[in-house]
């Protein structure tokens, strides 16, 4: 059977960007596959964390899994701390992974910026252990916005190796999901940024907690140009941020680009943007909602956490208990 992993990192500051570009389309898998979703905390502290702000962050992670429309009796929710494997099968992953392949990795550039040496080894290493989250499973399709692209290449060529090296077929060769109008979503302030969780600019995102009243001040300060909006895409062409509106509008309202372009051709933003507000209100506004409720009861996402960890670790062990005896270590 096919099987779906995907994960999100506790960081904060859940997005609109994460919520289309990933989240929103977690739930839909769940019908068609076996699906394992994860708050990937190993992944977080790749940067510093504060411990509580990080264990907080992690709930939230799940709550915005539950409140999108996971469904914790079908689907998997777990933390990534909470199965061993992921470390285990990152370390022998470490071994097969090039220097060279990471080098390439542009996330890691962008992340590391000029401060490079001072970088955690765990950052640069962070595409291997996305390898080990994702094979520790044998997971063959894997949900993600386009900036993780690169990524699950390299989780594929660390698999081939894998499976050359030992001249056996164990792991699949995984195949990313990446659709929606939506895949990658831009800062607010700057349309040739993504939006990010860890942008110094409150305004360069939609949190998905936020209300009407930050909804529509966000986006009524969201940076575009004077002109009405187009009549085609392609005059979406050289106006990145009027691109990325009118992109969001369409992946919330589930139509095309060039659906929304018919109905607002000529508008100006003064009259685009309050629509765009009501949709966003309309469309994840519960979604923020029962995330806080859920956040109210700790114990209940603690409780869903735990079973789903059990849940993903009666999977992995056997899958590591597998590699380990192929890689040669005694006593697997
Ligand atoms: N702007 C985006 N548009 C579409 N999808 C996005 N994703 C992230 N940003 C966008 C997708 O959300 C999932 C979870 O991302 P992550 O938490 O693992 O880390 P990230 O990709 O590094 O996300 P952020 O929000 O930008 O965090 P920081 O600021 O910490 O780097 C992934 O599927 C990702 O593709």
């Amino acid at each position: 059977m096919s099987r779906i992993f995907s994960g999100v990192q506790p960081t904060g500051n859940l997005h609109l960007g994460n919520y289309l570009g990933a989240i929103r389309n977690f739930v839909g898998l769940q019908d068609d596959y076996e699906c394992i979703y994860c708050a990937v905390n190993m992944h977080a502290i790749t940067v510093w964390q504060e411990p509580n702000e990080l264990r907080n962050n992690t709930r939230e992670v799940a709550a915005a899994y539950l409140a999108a429309g996971v469904d914790p009796e079908k689907s998997i929710i777990f933390a990534q701390s909470a199965v061993h494997a992921h470390a285990e099968l990152a370390w022998i992953f470490n071994c097969v992974a090039r220097i060279g392949w990471l080098n390439r990795m542009t996330q890691f550039k962008e992340k590391a910026g000029k401060n490079r040496e001072n970088a955690s080894l765990g950052l640069y290493a962070y595409p291997s252990l996305m390898a080990a989250d994702i094979l520790a499973y044998k997971a063959t399709h894997v949900p993600v916005g386009e900036d993780q692209k690169q990524h699950l290449e390299l989780t594929r060529d660390i698999a081939q190796k894998f499976n050359n090296d030992f001249g056996k077929e164990v792991f699949p060769i995984v195949e990313p999901l990446i659709f929606g109008e939506a895949t990658r979503v831009m800062s607010l302030r700057d349309g040739s940024k993504k939006m990010s969780k860890s942008d110094p600019s409150d305004y360069s995102r939609i949190a998905l907690t936020d209300g009407r009243d930050d909804i529509a001040r966000k986006l009524k300060k969201a940076r575009t140009d004077a002109d009405p909006l187009p009549e085609t895409v392609d005059g979406l062409e050289d106006r990145p941020e009027a691109a990325n509106l009118v992109g969001i509008y369409a992946a919330l309202s589930g139509q095309s680009k060039a659906d929304v372009l018919k109905e607002y051709a000529g508008s100006q933003f003064s009259v685009f943007k309050p629509a765009l507000t009501d949709l966003a209100v309309e469309k994840f506004g519960p979604v923020g909602e029962e995330m806080k409720r859920l956040m109210t009861d700790p114990a209940y996402v603690d409780d869903v956490l735990a079973k789903g960890a059990e849940r993903a670790s009666a999977i992995a062990n056997p899958i590591i208990k597998e590699v380990k005896e192929i890689v040669g270590f005694l006593g697997a």
